[in-house]
Parts: structure tokens; sequence; C-alpha cells
């Protein structure tokens, strides 16, 4: 891929920065405390990294509430700790890219502050606000996500403003020109300072129906929802009308002629739509949109590979031209070893899943502590920070177990991460895995995972070639892939917790190379022996 490309393929590692490192010792972690673990993050081998929102807020969703979108926060550091943080990272040859939230600020913001005090003001429309029913009942049906309706009553304005997620994040009216502008403005100031790309956080969501309409009810077989409690009764809605608007690509175009204007800058947009997989397609389509979408479809409790497979094939299928980026976990999911594997044979479970992922075609998003195996951490009532955990507790726990911060001595006070009062605890079952720990270890999750970034990069067709699964096993995901210079790459993975023996049939494989970490797995006479939760690649 040429430089302006370096994203198709990438392996982006998301940082969510309150747990990465305390420079500090307030519990907290920071921008200095990133810097310092840059060239733990470059030793990986991956391409990027993405920094969670570290922008001034009130932190109440912990920095997806935005006060102000040209400062950062404070407990995070300041401008020329981030400016510094660019500088170094770039060295190390790690593209930066950052979060942007643009569907809401925080009801901090000065321009919420503005738009609250009466209906003439120059902001008056800056947010959605809505005339009650004469009853006095919020405008419609419209939920928000973590619990409650979607509107929020203002006795100032003595009207109703829209908030999808929290009382505290009131949505922008993106209907409004004057907003669209200043938050590309926004982001114009950071691609000033030399990010690489953004992180479009519910994206979907940035436009409403303006009559707006009552979302239809969901028939009880189809609320199913990713992430969401059973008792959340917004899994019992359609969102048609409050989020997924057919504005949104229009606004997406003129973000997208502002990114042209920084060559090599990127979008990455988070697709949490009802029909995620075509929304998926529109949002990429062509070359004047969006670079990538991530996709929510392998974030979810099913695992199988009849799942993955039927997922990744239909994505891909309607795809055409746009390009996914995969993930199986970030800051809002349960560990994933813990999700897809109960934590039953971790270390391996680990490696697989990491190399079946960077094997999918796409880019992929790598959460912190993935790199370590680690598993969802036990969070009590008393020490849980996110108000959607706290809310649906105990049917949902919410998202601390996956936020926890990160061992990296077993040795030192809170796994080395802070000197003070971590803001969540270290997990106790994390410290064995910390990265001293694995650093010690031939095959090592860690060092497996090093090994596998820096081997699948001499691998041109996991990285930008064609993919093709190949049906042969329900146990085994198999598939091909087939790079434009020629090379073709069988990879095999071991969906289950025993050994497997495998036929190819017709395949000829020229050459097992797995790289030597992986739990041993073998080919005779095209049989592939697989460990539990092992890999092999072969070269076609
Ligand atoms: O998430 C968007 C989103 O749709 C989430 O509600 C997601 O479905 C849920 O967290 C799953 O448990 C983004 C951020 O990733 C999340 O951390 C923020 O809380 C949210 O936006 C609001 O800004
Ligand atoms: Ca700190």
């Amino acid at each position: 891929a040429s430089n302006i490309d370096w994203w198709r393929g990438a392996t982006i590692y998301q940082i969510y920065p309150r747990s990465l490192m305390d420079s500090n010792n307030d519990g907290i972690g920071d921008l200095p405390g990133i810097i310092s673990k840059l060239d733990y993050i470059a030793s990986l081998g991956v391409d990027a990294i993405w920094i969670s929102p570290c922008f001034k807020s009130p932190m109440k969703d912990f920095g997806y509430d935005i006060s102000d979108y040209r400062a950062i926060d404070p407990i995070f550091g300041d401008i020329d700790d981030f400016d510094q943080l660019i500088e170094k990272a770039h060295a190390l040859g790690l593209k930066v890219m950052i979060d942007q939230v643009l569907s809401h600020t925080s009801d901090q913001h000065k321009w919420f502050a503005e738009s609250r005090q009466d209906k003439i003001n120059p902001k008056a429309d800056w947010y959605v606000w809505a005339d009650p029913k004469p009853c006095g009942a919020p405008p419609n049906n419209w939920l928000s996500i973590f619990g409650g309706p979607a509107w929020q009553w203002d006795s100032r304005r003595r009207q109703y403003y829209l908030h999808n997620f929290l009382t505290s994040q009131p949505d922008l009216n993106f209907h409004n020109p004057e907003v669209q502008q200043a938050v590309l403005d926004n982001i114009e100031f950071w691609l000033q300072k030399g990010v690489d790309g953004l992180r479009l956080d519910a994206i979907t969501f940035c436009f409403h129906d303006q009559q707006l309409r009552d979302n239809p009810a969901k028939p009880e077989n189809e609320r199913a929802g990713r992430g969401f409690s059973e008792d959340n009764p917004y899994a019992y809605q359609y969102h048609y009308y409050n989020n997924d608007r057919p504005e949104n690509i229009v606004f997406i175009e003129h973000l997208r002629a502002l990114l042209n204007r920084y060559p090599g800058s990127v979008s990455l947009g988070e697709i949490a739509s009802e029909d995620s997989l075509a929304t998926m397609a529109e949002y990429t389509k062509g070359n004047n949109r969006l670079h990538m979408t991530y996709s929510f479809e392998l974030l979810t409790p099913d695992f199988s590979v009849e799942y993955v497979r039927n997922t990744v094939e239909t994505l891909e299928n309607s795809l055409g031209d746009g390009w996914p980026c995969w993930a199986v976990g970030n800051h809002d999911v349960s560990r994933v070893v813990s999700r897809w594997a109960g934590n039953a044979n971790s270390e391996a479970f680990s490696k697989m899943v990491t190399a079946m992922l960077c094997s999918l075609r796409g880019s992929v998003c790598l959460y912190q502590g993935e790199e370590l195996g680690l598993c969802e951490s036990e969070v009590p009532y008393e020490a849980l920070q996110d108000p959607y955990g706290i809310e649906f507790w105990p049917t949902f726990k919410g998202r601390d177990g996956c936020r926890t911060p990160m061992p990296w001595h077993d040795d030192c006070v809170n796994g080395g991460f802070t000197k003070g009062k971590p803001w969540l605890p270290v997990s106790p079952a994390h410290l064995t895995k910390s990265v001293k720990n694995q650093e010690r270890v031939t095959n090592s999750v860690l060092n497996t995972y090093r090994q596998f970034m820096k081997w699948r990069k001499e691998q041109p067709a996991l990285v930008t070639g064609a993919l093709e699964f190949l049906p042969i096993s329900n146990e085994v995901l198999v598939l091909k892939r087939k790079s434009a210079c020629g090379q073709q790459v069988l990879a095999c993975f071991n969906f289950t917790n025993s050994n497997k023996q495998l036929d190819l049939g017709e395949l000829s494989v020229v050459k097992n190379i797995t790289p030597s970490n992986f739990e041993h797995s073998s080919i005779e006479f095209n049989e592939v022996s697989l460990k539990p939760f092992g890999v092999f690649f072969g070269l076609l």
C-alpha cells in the first residue's frame, strides 16, 4: 500500500487513556502516561493508535461528553503533551487517530449553555428542541440507549431537548448548516496538528427525523440487541427516526472533502445502526464517503464458525468497493476471552482470535490488553463507574469490566499502573498476565502477538489480499487470501478447545508457514492437525 493508503489492512491499537498508564499518580491514565508507553506499543508491530477521547469533558461518559473540542482535559494533560505524543508516535512510525464525538456534546459545552437560554438566541437551533405534547409528555417515543426517554425537560426554555445517550449528552442539530460547519472547523484544528485519522463516534446518530415521528415497535423475536441489557427498552424499538437518516450521507461527503485536503488522513465511522451491514456499505461506497466503517458484528456474544463466516461473507458481498474495519473488543463490550471462550484455555484462544481477526480482509482495531489475553474484570457494584452499568445492574453490569487499568508489572502496587488509588480497581486476575511477566516467556500471548504482527506485514495476501472462505468445517474456520501479486495463503483457525484433524481435499499446501510461537500445528498428506484453539497458515 502506498503511504497515502496506509490504512488499508492496517492494525490499529485502541488506547483507553484513563487506563493505559498514570504518570502523576492521581489514579487516572494520562497523555504523558501514553507517551511513556509508545515504545511498548510500537514494539507490538501495530500501524496506528486510536486514542479514545482525551478532550475537555465533565467525564459523565468518560470523555464521550465533550465540553471543549479544541482542548485537552486537564486530567489527561495539555496541548503540549498532545503535540509531543504525535511527534513521538510519528518518530516511531505510528499513525495517530483521534476520537471525534460529533452527534452530541456535553451539557457543559458553551454552545449548549447558550442554546438553552431562550428560543431566540443565535444558537437556539443548535440542539434538538421540541415542545411537549399538550399533556406535557415528551414529543414522541424515542428512547435513550442508556435508559429512559431520549428527551429531557429543560425548565428554562420550557422545552424538551433530545439526547440519544445520557441526559448530559444533548444531541446537536445537524440539520442546521452552522452546526455542520462548526463541527468541521473543530476537526480541521486537529488535522492541522498532524493527526492521521478520525474515529467517528456514533456517526449514524448525527441526524434525526425533523417530523419527530414515533419509532415503530420491534417484534419480540428481533429484540436480541448487541450489548443491550434485556431489560433495556431501547431494544424493543426500531430506530428509523432518531438515527441513521439519509441526510447523514451528505454530511459525510462534506467531511470527506475536508479530509481530502489533508492527504493520508482517514475516517473510520462507528456504525451502530439497526441494519448495520447495509449502512456500512452506504457509508463507504465510492471514493467520496468514509474510508472505513467499524463493524459491531464481531463484538456480539455469537461465536461459531458459521456465525463468523456468514457475517463476514454477507458484509463482503454488500460492501462492494467499501473497506471494513473489524474488532473483537473495545471499551464498550466485555473482553473477548470471557465473551467468546468463557475464559477457557485463554492463552491459546487469545492467540487464535487475534490471528483470525488479522486474517480477514479489511483493517482491524485491537483493544489495549488484548495483546495480554486479559479476561473481563469483576467490578463490584460499589466500584462501578459506568452510568450505563449503574442503570441496568445486575442484568447488565456495564462497561467497567473491560476498562480496568493495564497490568504492567505484577511486583508493583496496582500492577505498576499508578501509585495512587486507581479510578477502577486493577483486576487481581490480570497481575500474572502483566507485560513484564509475559516478556520473559517466548511463546506468551504478548510475544506471539508481536511475532505475528511482524510476520503478517511480510505476507501481502494477509494485508490487502482478496478473501474467500472454504466451507469445509463447522469447527475450524478455513479461509484463503490472495494478493494482487499472486501470493496465496490458506489459514485455519480451530474454534474449539480440543484437537482437530482437517482434510483439505484437493487443496495443495506448498509450505507450512505458521509462525513458531503458536501451538504447534502440522500438515501431512493434506491433513492438518490443530491443537485446541490452534492455527495453521500455509502457502498455496
Ligand atoms: O458508542 C455508541 C453506541 O452505540 C454505544 O451505545 C454502544 O451501543 C454501547 O456502548 C454498547 O454497550 C459510542 C462510544 O463507543 C461509547 O463509549 C459512548 O458511550 C457512546 O458512543 C456515546 O458517546
Ligand atoms: Ca494521571
